[in-house]
């Protein structure tokens, strides 16, 4: 396969005034007519063919302008038609034959549980007609189903419903109206049996809207969360952004076959159901909070998305980024801004930086790829989201909001670029973002090194910052970023102290301030500075950098206790702990004792007693940080080295504060109603991390087991009874093994409770964890078809249990080779994502390298790869 290089976009030679599109639905024979108007652009030569992608359909016929064409007027290409000698403006008919039944790769039209339902982004209406299907030909689409009625009662597609009537032969129709200008990637198209839960939104200019949320009739009790955070989300995106909702109508629908966790299709958007069904008896805190925070997602993308699009592929920041900034904008709101700050933080310092230091390290705005599937990364959605941020930052929320004006007045309706985007900002504020620019073009994680000097007697503080920036594959050299710095200076007392910058003309005397570090080298000196002051940098992470510096364990303490930047306390915590298990990591592969330091479990007791601060920020501060944050701090990683050490700890704080774990999780006992309210869900989190903890001492410790097991028996809500469940997986006696059966024979008929069973499994410590996962795939509740249970699965033992994916034997690598072919065939895009751990093995020890290694190229040398595949594979072995 050839990659495709943003360097060599064109715009498309014709314009595509409409689009009427037919189905006649039946699951392995559906027929499709699309009519589509087609004119030259004006000033492209007459030479010029028309060109049409297309993939896997049958073509039946092919018209233009009534008359039908022969073999001997087009060519017919494995990736679509070409038509040398068309006039300037034509009508063109095809139609065609495809089979959605044996459509197992879940892009285009296929069927999940019986239904109908599409996925087109990003390149899957290609596999629904021939036609142009790329971001930047947008058109108005008519969709006229026709289907059987008493199988699929409901057709749903793009836009107002225009028509619906009965046929003959038991079938009947509905015909779909887009008013709205759109690209192929957001059509959409649902034919099933299926209920609907109704409300209404009334806009801020006085419109009705009508909102519908499709479920099959057994979920039809789990749809009320969805539908409360789709009404929040459209008002938050009134009162935030001035954005209202455009059409009449606004549909939800849950399917359980999905690639992705959800589409934004105009008007019609296309769940995972992971992320529309919720009762508190099936679903868990993080899964209502999810559950908000898609929904918001994709309504949000109606204006940063739909209105507006990518002008190609390589621009999907343009709507992923700031979309992703806009629903953690939306989530910050409607609950506690520090712990969704920190959340995202946290997830991006263990996993996009871990992207960016490995073989698929790509800019936000990437420069080439073979499949542009494997680009819906976290460098795409969560950097691309930071670089929004710290636009923000940059130019004030004002500067910002009058950027994001100036952006839809300019290019509504239009497909754009990120630099469209930045020039808007800039335009707007006045504000020069031209090194900015950098961070859409460079890949890479920077790190910005602060050396302090204080000189007492001049009452002077100097920052002496560098930055610099690894190489990246095909990135050796990097130019300096433009870094918003936040920072403030904390008096002995932890009071934030006046900035004085020396040599500074604007406002002096702030708590807080934004620093621009554009060089690669640069000092910035504070005066009137007193003895003692501890500085908070990067406060609220405000660029996505790996900060280092000398800080002292008791300034992290110090830090800790008293910086009044949230997220920045929850940092200290972390360094500190960070920085205490990374030394006994050492001592482990040096096979030296382990010892606790004191100061370490004071520190942890303070928090752990303080009753003052949100539960939710106590759990995060207490929790020890992630292995794979810890493995992306070492230079080779050791996963077994990093499990032992983080055990010890764990078992070591559970021996030294028993009483007060016990203590706190008495206090956040269960009590009244099932809530997600930020206290409710913070008083859960702290009473199951206090679970978490004791649990180290537990089978042997049999009062806890005990606890333990009452929680899972007698727990009131999902997140309860799961947390229990994942503490007694961890072991293999007559309880645990109850526990889990009595689990899945209450559950077995809900498939989103059985993906958490078998998650619950595959994040298992016990040691014979693989050859569980592997029995569980010969069960029922297992179905290699599912990209969830996959996930669940295969996904969480290889990503989520590290210890026991890397053992040293290979056979985790092993598996995950085997697993990879299996599903490759059917599903690539599954296939792609699922490879990833195996791309990390050059910053493995000798013998876990070479076997991860072996294992690409065992898959390298299949003959029949996917495009998919193929790049990640070839990427890591480059
Ligand atoms: N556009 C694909 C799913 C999402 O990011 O909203
Ligand atoms: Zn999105």
């Amino acid at each position: 396969p050839q990659p495709t290089y943003l360097k060599d976009y064109v715009p498309y030679p014709f314009e595509v005034e409409r689009l009427d599109l037919e189905f006649d639905l039946e699951p392995h024979h559906t027929r499709v007519l699309s009519r589509a108007r087609y004119k030259r652009k004006e000033h492209v030569d007459v030479e010029e063919p028309l060109r049409l992608n297309g993939a896997g359909q049958t073509l039946l016929s092919l018209s233009l302008d009534g008359t039908p064409l022969t073999a001997l007027d087009y060519r017919c290409q494995d990736s679509g038609l070409v038509l040398p000698n068309v006039p300037n403006a034509f009508e063109l008919t095809v139609v065609t034959e495809i089979d959605p039944e044996a459509n197992k790769a879940l892009e285009g039209l296929y069927l999940s549980s019986g239904n109908f339902c599409t996925q087109c982004e990003a390149q899957g209406f290609r596999r629904i007609t021939y036609f142009p299907d790329r971001p930047d030909v947008m058109t108005r689409y008519t969709t006229t189903i026709r289907a059987d009625k008493q199988r699929f009662p409901v057709l749903l597609s793009n836009g107002n419903l225009v028509e619906q009537c009965d046929l003959d032969d038991g079938r009947h129709l509905t015909r779909w109206e887009d008013p709205f200008f759109k690209p192929s990637y957001l059509f959409a198209l649902v034919a099933g049996d299926l209920v609907c839960q109704e409300d209404a939104f009334t806009t801020m200019s006085g419109r009705e809207v009508l909102l519908q949320i499709y479920v099959e009739a057994r979920n039809a009790d789990k749809c009320d969360h969805a539908m409360l955070s789709l009404k929040k989300a459209m008002a938050w995106d009134e009162q935030r952004f001035g954005f209202e909702y455009d059409l009449d109508r606004f549909m939800i629908v849950a399917v359980d076959d999905f690639n992705m966790g959800a589409m934004e299709n105009k008007g019609l958007n296309v769940f995972n159901s992971k992320y529309v069904l919720a009762r508190p008896e099936t679903a868990t805190d993080d899964d209502f909070l999810n559950i908000e925070s898609v929904v918001g997602h994709e309504y949000f993308h109606n204006w940063t998305g739909n209105r507006i699009t990518c002008r190609d592929w390589f621009q999907l920041s343009l709507k992923e980024g700031l979309t992703v900034f806009r629903d953690q904008e939306f989530s910050a709101d409607m609950n506690s801004a520090a712990v969704k700050r920190i959340e995202e933080v946290r997830i991006l310092q263990s996993h996009q930086f871990a992207e960016d230091s490995g073989p698929m390290a790509h800019p936000v705005r990437p420069e080439s790829y073979v499949e542009i599937n494997n680009f819906y990364t976290m460098t795409v959605y969560s950097k691309g989201a930071e670089l929004i941020r710290m636009m923000q930052t940059l130019l004030g929320r004002d500067g910002f909001m009058a950027g994001i004006r100036l952006y839809v007045q300019r290019h509504d309706g239009q497909a754009v670029t990120t630099d469209d985007f930045v020039a808007a900002m800039e335009d707007a504020s006045g504000v020069d973002l031209d090194q900015f620019r950098r961070w859409y073009s460079q890949a890479g994680t920077p790190v910005i090194h602060v050396e302090q000097h204080y000189d007492g007697e001049r009452q002077q503080l100097t920052l002496d910052v560098t930055q610099s920036c690894p190489a990246t594959p095909g990135q050796p050299d990097k130019q300096p970023f433009h870094i918003p710095l936040r920072l403030a200076l904390l008096g002995p007392d932890g009071t934030p102290q006046p900035l004085h910058l020396v040599n500074e003309s604007g406002q002096q005397g702030a708590e807080e301030l934004v620093l621009s570090v554009t060089a690669a080298r640069q000092k910035f000196c504070f005066e009137q500075v007193g003895e003692g002051c501890v500085v908070s940098l990067l406060r609220d992470f405000s660029a996505p950098v790996k900060l280092t510096m000398n800080t002292s364990r008791d300034e992290l303490a110090f830090l800790m206790a008293h910086d009044n930047d949230a997220f920045n306390r929850w940092n200290a915590s972390q360094r500190l702990a960070g920085g205490l298990l990374l030394d006994l990591v050492d001592r482990v592969r040096k096979g030296q004792k382990l010892i606790l330091e004191p100061m370490f479990v004071e520190a942890f007791r303070t928090s752990l007693l303080d009753e003052q601060t949100d539960p939710s920020l106590l759990a995060l501060a207490l929790a020890l940080p992630l292995e794979s944050f810890l493995a992306e701090q070492m230079e080779e990683i050791d996963p077994q080295a990093i499990f032992t050490a983080r055990e010890f700890v764990r078992h070591e704080v559970a021996v030294q504060l028993k009483d007060d774990f016990l203590t706190v999780y008495r206090r956040c006992a269960d009590s009244g109603p099932y809530e997600v309210t930020p206290q409710a869900v913070g008083q859960r989190r702290l009473k199951n991390l206090c679970l978490g903890y004791l649990a180290a001492l537990a089978p042997q410790d049999n009062m806890i087991w005990q606890m333990i097991l009452e929680q899972f028996s007698t727990g009131r809500n999902m997140t309860d009874v799961s947390a229990a469940l994942g503490l007694l997986a961890d072991h293999d006696n007559r309880d645990s093994r109850h526990a889990l059966d009595t689990f899945y024979a209450t559950w077995k008929e809900d498939p989103l409770v059985v993906e958490k069973w078998l998650g619950i499994q595959a994040r298992s410590r016990r040691e014979d964890c693989l050859e569980q996962v592997e029995r569980l795939m010969g069960t029922p509740a297992f179905n290699l078809h599912n990209p969830n249970k996959v996930r669940s699965l295969i996904g969480v033992f290889c990503q989520g249990n590290s210890v026991r994916f890397h053992a040293a034997d290979g056979s985790g690598y092993d598996f995950l080779r085997r697993q990879v072919a299996l599903i490759d065939p059917f599903n690539p895009q599954i296939a792609a994502r699922l490879v990833a751990p195996l791309l990390r093995w050059p910053r493995y020890d000798d013998t876990r390298s070479a076997l991860m290694k072996q294992a690409l190229e065992q898959l390298q040398a299949k003959t029949t790869l996917s495009a998919d595949l193929y790049e990640m594979v070839s990427k890591g072995l480059d």
